[in-house]
Order: C-alpha cells, then sequence, then structure tokens
C-alpha cells in the first residue's frame, strides 16, 4: 500500500519548512540535528545534512564536512559527537572525560566512540555540485584526515584482521536501542538496573532522565536502557577508550552489519576521491577494504544479513533494517538481491510508509519507539540508494516517493515516523530529515 501524492504547493511549503529547520539549527560550520534534544554536532548526521545543503549552498555543505575533522583524535578516530552547541545534552563531556586522554585540533570537546562512516559518501555528493577544480581543492582538504580515519577503524577496531569492524557502545552503530544491540548491551547492566528491569520499574527511572524534556519517553529507549548505555560509556572511559583494554572488559563488541556496509560503499568513495586528485590509495586500505567487501558475506544466513557478537562469535539472529543496508554496500549477489528485496517488501517491514526499522510482527516492535520500529529518513534515503545500483531503480522510486508522502501527510521534518499511520514522532524540526527531503524532492525534479 502506498500513500497519497501530496500537491506541489505543498511540496514547495514542505521545503521552505526544512530550510527552516537547517537555518535555526545552523551552529556556524556546522548543524545540530536538534535545537533541544541534540544540541552539539553528530557525526552521520552532519554528512546527511551536508548532502541536503549541498543543493542550497555546496560551500556551506563543504564546511559541515571539514567541521567534522575538528574533532579527529591524534590517533584518526573521528568522534560521534562534537560538543560545540550551547545547550545540554544528556550525555555530555562530563560523562566522557575524553579531555583527560587526547585532545583534537580545534580544542573541542567530544565523544569516545565513532558513528557510521558516512563522509566518504558526504564528500563525494558535495564534489559533485562543485566546479572541478573546486572539487579537487576539497577533495585535497579531506583526504588525509579521511585515510587517517579509515586506517584507525581497521587497526584499532580489527586488529585480528577479519575484515569487519567492531564496534564498542550502540551509540556507535546509530541505531541505539535496535533489539540486536539491545540483547547484549541488557547483559553488561549492573545489578540496580536489571532488578529494576525485573519489576518493571522503568517509569520510577524515568524522573531522572533528562532526554524526555521535548520527547515522550515512550518514544525514546527505556530508562533501564539508557542508564545501562551510560555504564557502558562509564567503562569505556575507564577503559581510556583503547580497544586494547576494552576487548580484556565484558563490554559487548558486535560486527554491526549495517556500519559495514556503510564502511564498504565509504572505501569506494574513498578510492574515488584518491582518484579525484591523481592519488593510490594507501596499500593497507586497498587490502582492508577488499577484504571488507569479502567478508561481509559471513554475515550471510538464512536469506538475511545479521550483526555478528565478536565476542562469541554467533550471528544476532534479530530482524531489523540493517540487515538491508547489504543493498547499500553493492555486495549482494546478483541472484540474491530478488529474495532480499522480497524480504523487505513484505508488509511486516513495509506497511506502508517505508522500511520500518524493526518488522512489525516482531515482539520488540513499538511502532513510536526509537530504532524499535519507527521509519527513519536516512535509511530509506541509503537503501533507495542501494536500490539503484542493484537494479531495481522503480523500487527505489517508490521508497523515495513514499518517504516524501509521509513527510509531507505528518505535516512536519520529524525525527521518525510510524510505520502504521505515518504519524511524525521523536522531535520535531530534525535536521536530516530537512536536508534528505530537499535532496529527495531535488532528486525527484531532476
Ligand atoms: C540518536 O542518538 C543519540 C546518541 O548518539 C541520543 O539518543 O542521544 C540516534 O538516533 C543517532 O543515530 C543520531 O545520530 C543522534 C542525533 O540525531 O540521535
Amino acid at each position: 500500500m502506498s500513500v497519497p501524492a501530496p500537491s506541489s504547493d505543498v511540496l514547495a511549503q514542505l521545503r521552505i519548512s526544512a530550510l527552516r529547520v537547517l537555518a535555526d539549527n545552523d551552529l556556524g560550520d556546522a548543524t545540530k540535528p536538534s535545537s533541544t534534544l541534540y544540541p552539539h554536532q553528530w557525526l552521520w548526521d552532519s554528512c546527511f545534512i551536508a548532502v541536503g545543503l549541498r543543493h542550497v549552498d555546496p560551500e556551506r555543505a563543504c564546511r559541515e564536512i571539514l567541521s567534522l575533522f575538528r574533532g579527529q583524535w591524534p590517533n584518526g578516530m573521528i568522534p560521534h559527537v562534537i560538543f560545540s552547541g550551547s545547550g545540554e545534552y544528556h550525555a555530555g563531556p562530563d560523562r566522557w572525560r575524553c579531555d583527560l586522554v587526547t585532545t583534537t585540533p580545534g580544542r573541542v570537546q567530544t565523544t569516545g566512540v565513532t558513528q557510521p562512516p558516512m563522509i566518504a559518501e558526504a564528500v563525494v555528493r558535495v564534489g559533485e555540485m562543485l566546479a572541478p577544480a573546486r572539487r579537487r581543492e576539497f577533495y585535497r582538504a579531506v583526504y588525509p584526515g579521511l585515510v587517517r580515519y579509515h586506517s584507525w577503524l581497521y587497526s584499532e577496531r580489527d586488529p585480528d584482521d577479519t575484515g569487519l569492524i567492531s564496534l564498542v557502545h550502540s551509540w556507535e552503530s546509530g541505531m541505539d536501542n535496535t533489539p540486536t544491540w539491545m540483547e547484549l548491551t541488557r547483559r553488561g547492566a549492573p545489578i540496580p538496573l536489571r532488578l529494576v528491569r525485573w519489576f518493571n520499574g522503568d517509569g520510577a527511572l524515568d524522573v531522572l532522565r533528562r532526554d524526555t524534556k521535548e520527547v515522550p519517553a515512550g518514544q525514546r529507549l527505556s530508562a533501564t536502557d539508557l542508564f545501562t548505555l551510560y555504564h557502558l560509556v562509564g567503562e569505556l572511559r575507564d577503559a581510556r577508550y583503547d580497544f586494547g583494554r576494552i576487548r580484556t572488559t565484558r563490554i559487548p563488541l558486535v560486527q554491526d552489519v549495517a556500519f559495514n556496509a556503510i564502511l564498504i560503499r565509504a572505501n569506494h568513495h574513498l578510492r574515488d576521491i584518491a582518484g579525484g586528485i591523481g592519488q593510490d590509495l594507501p596499500a593497507h586500505l586497498d587490502r582492508a577494504a577488499r577484504r571488507t567487501a569479502a567478508a561481509f558475506a559471513t554475515l550471510f544466513d538464512d536469506g538475511m544479513y545479521w550483526s555478528r557478537d565478536a565476542r562469541s562469535g554467533q550471528l544476532i539472529r534479530r530482524p531489523t533494517i540493517a540487515g538491508f543496508l547489504a543493498l547499500y554496500a553493492g555486495v549482494v549477489p546478483a541472484a540474491g538481491v530478488t529474495d532480499l528485496v522480497a524480504r523487505m517488501t513484505a508488509p511486516r517491514f513495509w506497511p506502508a510508509h517505508g522500511i520500518a526499522s524493526v518488522p512489525t510482527d516482531d515482539p520488540s516492535f513499538q511502532p513510536r519507539c526509537y530504532w524499535q520500529g519507527p521509519v527513519w529518513v536516512n535509511m530509506n534515503w541509503l537503501i533507495a540508494d542501494g536500490l539503484d545500483r542493484a537494479g531495481a531503480a522503480e523500487l527505489a522510486e517508490r521508497l523515495r516517493a513514499d518517504t516524501v508522502n509521509m513527510i509531507a501527510g505528518a505535516g512536519g521534518l520529524y525525527e521518525y515516523y510510524s510505520p502504521l499511520d505515518g504519524a511524525g514522532v521523536g522531535s520535531n524540526h530534525f535536521s536530516w530529515t530537512a536536508a534528505l527531503l530537499i535532496d529527495l524532492l531535488e532528486q525527484r525534479d531532476a
């Protein structure tokens, strides 16, 4: 079932609202995801934001990307949050204390973990809007930092050369409370939190939360999950964010399927960026990129791609949207695309408005709760891009149209949307929804 298309007037109005959201959330050279809930700069948010900004102001889009390197650690890591706004955030610098471990080029405070490596994609998309000489200049500006970042991912997070990167916290996956991660995360919960969960005491803990001022608790992750994530940040801090030490603890480690899929695509783009400035990828990265593309197949079983518990070696067989990012990676064998697409277009995953983050018949499905069911515009955007390259352009078009129609139907640029009725939920005036809407409208017009 698809959703009715809005009139061109409604779309024009929506575009104006999207521009206003990006202007309101502008921090100068970076954009915050939302003014109340997320008042700083996030890694993959900035990448999606740059993809939209390139249609409006390509130079500002360049700066959005360049500003991420202010936070790059001397070891090459690009952190998931750069604390550069002024508002209060529930997991702010005091929780991380990264200043005790490292310094950053921009002398900015950051978190100690990363996020899906979307930068190379954003660089190429922005590059498409620049004149050739300016594009080369931009590529030259970002390339060394990108090489250091990808090198860090491999040297730090895949020391055994498996080809797949391990993540150390669900915030690195970007899909905070996805059932895949929560299954493992809850095992890392301290006993008091386990007891609260056991006695259904989440409601009592809600009063201690700072992330539910704008968004009702029922649309965010549960209090016990949130406090467990804070607890794990504390353990990472004690391990000085060093993977060698983290491995000696019981902190969950996951070869995350979506993150590795995005890395495969990012490696491909990085090779193009190198080529654009007359360079070859360093040999170690060239080799690592091939290895990841090959190792990704080990995440496939029983018709689906799964994340793997990197400690036990077991696949985590919780159906979520993450497995469909294999299409974005571009590594699904031609014979497998039809099956994977059939799974994705089944009504349990794609009831009407795009792809649900968790299928509607899963026990953990909640249509309005964060990464436990809602439709996310960035996911639809990534998967549509993969469908195009997999030879399913018509389906990609339908997914893009459903996404635009869903946003128009909800009448706002929300963080996420219910897959059942398309209602907008989470934070309103959300930057990546605004930016990607602009991009989707441009693609439609083109
Ligand atoms: C959400 O995550 C942050 C922690 O990083 C939070 O809940 O406080 C996620 O949806 C993540 O993917 C996103 O990048 C971030 C900012 O939009 O919010």
